[in-house]
């Protein structure tokens, strides 16, 4: 027989799905399931990745939806960036022309993959009714305090003269051009995400369906220390440098002092003396260094003496000042003591400019402590401290941070490493700040009535480090809305995280032109009950997206501050290997494989060829295997009918016959538990498989059940129906001639059926597992004892032996004891 004929079947389905409105979702009397895959950006093309992300969630949103809830999955475009922009510098196309094109064409790849979305609710992020509502959530955070504007050191690419994002620095170089990356001090808006630390490090711990490394990432990037402030009089002069340290239990251990070199009393401590010049091209030398490089453990530690010293407030010790590349201004409070004998950065620092090292700690049985190559940082022993010597170091820790609160000169405090959101781009592919300055009145947030502040298209692409919103005219200037008088409106746009971090709320409500959503709807629809995505946004996006909903339950528009129930994160798609990319021309590209083999096996070839959670390697021959099933299945089902096999009567109840009944709901079983919860899609589509090579052996048999035969071939499809939706919509309407697969109720199994008429029992001798045998389940303790006593294997042990006695327990066991 041919292949059967996937162009046809696919394209039928999928008209006839959209032309009756087959996933339109509205809010109805069912519980509900809300599934979603991250919006992916309109780069024009869809990847294996894409497919990927996208099939699993259409099977969790078809397998919900048979299960009766009312399934939203919806499906947008994370739409503003930087591609469009480059394009536009690029071939002197327009941003939103591009984008729109490529929103048009990814559909177009799309749609033959037969997703179950409910296009009605889609989202583009630039689109004007939707960005007027993110500038609105500015305008609310704008309200509270959580939107403000500072002077601050950000990455600065002196050739495209623009600020970069950290994750636009790559190794020190621009992402666009590679040159260096230079700091340099803009004003800027920032979030202020840094308000809401605590509570979203704290409910991390209500995530129970999140993956642990997602929480873990998401702990480390907030980054909450316990620990103290301690002021460090300079000597000779009125000033006092605040240290932030975790281990005020080694206090006296500290030889030396370390300042950032942007920490801001450097340029005075050093103004008119002779390290002055050194340390000016220490700090320009530090320009081109990203945070991460100059934290990393194996980095060179290097710095300068700057002259001054410090006074130890507890132990009166002066000790010299240094600026180093290994402390940063902005964490803490920019200044450590340095420990050498704890802290591993210090020692390698110590040990290269030559500075005392004193070990205040040692471990419990240690005799002769002494420090070399290796810092000691773990609990133990007080040393070398004064009146705290021989205490266990956690007790002195309370002790040394009650003295320092004693004295005055500092107190406990708690440091994280998660900064305020900086949101400013000097871009145009964006959405507009909200924000009027006037020369009277400051600045002045926008109207919420005069929302969206449209994108002008009269701007020019200068290609340099300003907006190219202060190239419009018709932009730039704009009445106060305050006193009325010319101002001039903020040109920065917001980062396009902006735009992701609330996104997932529209679609509950995407059409309201009234309001950025119903609360009603909301309510009803969120949480998100999957969330499905790449594993590279663990951390900014999904931290950004609960900030954002905590942020809308304090101001009332939400209900639940979590936006993810239940958070899947996929494995890349490789091939060779390595990831599919187009640098390393190893692409297979989804169209290819839906022309030769149609868009149910390149699904089913997504789901079985590895557990979602792991990376996936691509395999032509098993895209040819799952072609071959398909085709396997298709001629089942066809031959059954064709020869009337469902009408065949049975006469007996045959061993085969519940054989092949057990399979079928045994089958229902294992995919029902594979699909829900676990996701292991890869194990369901192999048991559907070995349901189907049991359906070959039986339907051989010369006594069958038609029946039986229907159930089984009814069964195969129904389960199949999530993964190959076009295939078994067919086949159902073949077979049955009527109704759609995907409106049928999920089967359940039969109790009945999986009970196994036949257990396996041991035989033990003296405890110790001697033989394994098959027996009915209904035996009784005196037929199992006979069988086992016939055994031969047991009758060649017990030989010569005497039997004490026997245990049997029904179903389980014979155990015979011997001397
Ligand atoms: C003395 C000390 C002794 C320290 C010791 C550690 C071990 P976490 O845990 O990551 O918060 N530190 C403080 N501010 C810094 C900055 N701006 N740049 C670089 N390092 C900084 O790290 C806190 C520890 O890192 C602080 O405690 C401080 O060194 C250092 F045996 O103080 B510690
Ligand atoms: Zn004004």
């Amino acid at each position: 027989m041919a292949n059967y004929p996937f162009k046809e079947i696919e394209e039928k389905w999928q008209k006839h799905w959209m032309e009756n409105n087959h996933f339109k979702t509205v809010e109805n009397e069912k519980p509900k399931y809300y599934v979603l895959e991250m919006f992916p950006y309109p780069s024009g093309k869809i990847h294996m990745g894409h497919v990927r992300n996208y099939s699993i969630g259409d099977v969790v949103a078809r397998f919900k939806k048979m299960q009766g809830y009312n399934v939203l999955h919806p499906m947008g475009w994370d739409a503003f960036g930087l591609p469009a922009e480059n394009a536009a510098i690029k071939h002197g196309i327009h941003p939103d022309i591009w984008t729109t094109k490529n929103i048009q064409e990814m559909k177009d790849q799309l749609n033959p993959l037969g997703l179950s979305y409910d296009w009605d609710r889609e989202v583009a992020t630039c689109s004007p009714d939707y960005y007027k509502w993110t500038q609105w959530i500015f305008l609310q955070f704008y309200k509270r305090g959580l939107a403000y504007k500072k002077e601050s050191r950000v990455n600065w690419c002196p050739s495209c003269e623009t600020v970069l994002a950290n994750e636009q620095v790559v190794g020190g170089l621009c992402e666009r051009c590679d040159s260096k990356v230079g700091k340099k001090m803009l004003n800027q808006w920032y979030f202020k995400i840094t308000d809401y630390a605590e509570e979203l490090l704290q409910e991390i711990n209500n995530l129970p369906g999140w993956p642990e490394k997602v929480k873990i990432m998401q702990s480390n990037w907030i980054g909450k220390s316990t620990g103290a402030e301690v002021n460090f009089p300079i000597n000779g002069s009125d000033k006092t440098i605040t240290v932030f340290t975790t281990r005020p239990d080694t206090i006296y251990g500290a030889t030396y002092m370390v300042l950032a070199p942007e920490h801001p009393y450097v340029a005075e401590l050093v103004k008119g003396t002779e390290y002055e010049e050194e340390v000016n091209s220490f700090i320009t030398k530090l320009q081109h260094m990203s945070d991460i490089e100059r934290t990393a453990t194996d980095i060179e530690k290097e710095g300068i003496f700057i002259g001054h010293y410090s006074i130890n407030p507890i132990t009166g010790r002066k000790i010299p000042i240094f600026i180093a590349n290994y402390v940063l201004v902005d964490y803490g409070t920019g200044a450590i003591m340095a420990v050498p004998g704890h802290d591993q950065r210090d020692l390698d620092f110590a040990r290269k400019y030559h500075i005392e090292v004193i070990p205040v700690i040692k471990p419990e049985e240690a005799q002769d402590f002494t420090i070399e190559k290796e810092a000691y940082s773990d609990e133990g022993i007080m040393m070398s401290s004064g009146d705290f010597n021989g205490l266990k170091s956690t007790e002195a820790y309370d002790k040394i941070l009650q003295l320092i609160e004693e004295k005055g000169v500092g107190n406990k405090t708690i440091s994280y490493r998660l900064r305020d959101w900086l949101l400013s781009r000097q871009r145009y592919w964006g959405t507009p700040i909200p924000i009027i300055y006037c020369d009277t009145c400051g600045t002045v947030p926008v109207k919420e009535e005069n929302l969206p502040v449209a994108l002008p298209t009269d701007i020019q692409f200068t290609g340099t480090g300003l907006s190219p919103l202060t190239t419009s005219e018709t932009f730039l200037n704009a009445p106060c809305p305050s006193c009325g008088k010319m101002g001039r409106r903020e040109t920065d746009t917001m980062d396009t995280f902006v735009d992701s971090s609330w996104y997932f709320l529209r679609y509950t409500d995407a059409k309201n032109t009234e309001k950025i959503f119903d609360k009603e709807k909301t309510d009803y629809w969120m949480q998100v009950d999957q969330y499905i995505g790449g594993v590279e946004h663990a951390i900014l996006h999904l931290l950004y997206a609960r900030f954002f909903t905590r942020v809308m339950k304090d101001l009332n528009l939400v209900s639940n501050p979590e936006p993810f129930k239940n958070l899947l994160t996929q494995g890349m798609v490789l091939k060779d290997g390595a990831k599919m990319s187009k640098s390393k021309g190893n692409v297979v590209s989804p169209e290819e494989i839906i022309i030769k083999y149609g868009a149910d096996t390149a699904r089913l070839f997504v789901l079985f060829a590895a557990p979602p959670e792991r990376d996936l390697e691509w395999s032509d021959q098993g895209v040819e295997g799952c072609f071959r099933f398909l085709n396997r299945v298709w001629r089942l089902a066809i031959e059954a009918l064709d020869n009337g096999l469902y009408n065949r009567k049975a006469n007996t109840t045959t061993k085969e016959d519940k054989n092949l009944k057990y399979m079928i709901h045994n089958t229902i079983k294992r995919v029902t538990e594979d699909v829900e919860g676990r996701f292991n899609f890869n194990t369901a589509i192999s048991a559907v498989m070995e349901l189907v090579n049991e359906l070959y052996k039986y339907k051989e048999l010369e006594d069958i059940d038609g029946g039986l035969v229907e159930e089984g071939i009814t069964t195969v499809i129904v389960l199949l129906a999530p993964f190959a939706p076009h295939f078994t919509e067919e086949l159902w309407a073949i077979t049955k001639g009527e109704g759609s697969v995907h409106k049928l109720s999920w089967p359940k199994y039969s109790k009945e059926a999986i009970v196994q008429d036949e257990v396996e029992v041991v035989i033990q001798i003296n405890g110790k597992l001697k033989d394994k045998i098959t027996i009915p389940s209904d035996m009784t303790k005196e037929a199992m004892e006979e069988l086992a006593f016939n055994n031969e294997k047991i009758q060649s042990i017990l030989e010569g032996k005497s039997i004490v006695k026997v245990i049997t327990v029904p179903k389980k066991l014979i155990n015979i004891v011997v001397k």
